[in-house]
């Protein structure tokens, strides 16, 4: 089955421009997928420990027949191959973050994956692009993204060309 699945990246270390440019080839490369569209990258000031790099933030739109848990053993990968490393601090700096948002409307809760990504729904870094490539979304509570949108402030957020 194809799904239409949204996937935030984030970088705040070792160029994040270009970590967002090659993860974005990446995608483009996973096997039975396709990158539909990607929005504008912005840069963003950190949420979580404030003494860490800004971060630049974007959304991509893949059409993929992986499974949920495929594709995060894909991102999971293609963060490794861009020199990810897991550290014990929560939410610290990191050279790629590959976070799967939303995979079609399941709702899914286990061990490695919840879907939606919590806290999707108030982080400006990841509404506003997403807003950019899917303006009409509804998530699968119901709720809209314009909703959300309308509870989130352009704060902190910068939109780069
Ligand atoms: N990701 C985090 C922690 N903090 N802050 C911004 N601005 N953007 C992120 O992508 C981000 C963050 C953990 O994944
Ligand atoms: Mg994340
Ligand atoms: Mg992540």
């Amino acid at each position: 089955m194809m799904e239409r699945v949204y996937i935030g990246l984030g970088s705040n270390l070792a160029t994040p421009l270009e970590q967002l440019r090659s993860a974005l080839t990446a995608l483009a490369a996973l096997p039975q997928t396709r990158l539909a569209a990607y929005s504008a990258f912005y840069a963003s000031d950190p949420l979580g420990p404030a003494d860490q790099p800004r971060y630049v933030n974007a959304v991509a739109a893949l059409d993929s027949q992986l499974s949920p848990l495929a594709l995060l053993d894909a991102l999971q990968t293609i963060e490794l191959e861009q020199g990810r490393t897991r550290k014990a601090e929560r939410w610290g700096p990191r050279t790629l973050d590959l976070d799967i948002l939303l995979f079609g409307s399941q709702q899914l809760n286990e061990p490695r994956l919840i879907v939606p990504h919590y806290h999707m729904h108030a982080r400006a870094f990841v509404l506003y692009p997403l807003a950019e490539i899917a303006p009409e979304l509804h998530l699968p509570d119901g709720r809209t993204l314009a909703e959300l949108l309308s509870a989130c402030p352009f704060v902190g957020l910068e939109r780069l060309t």
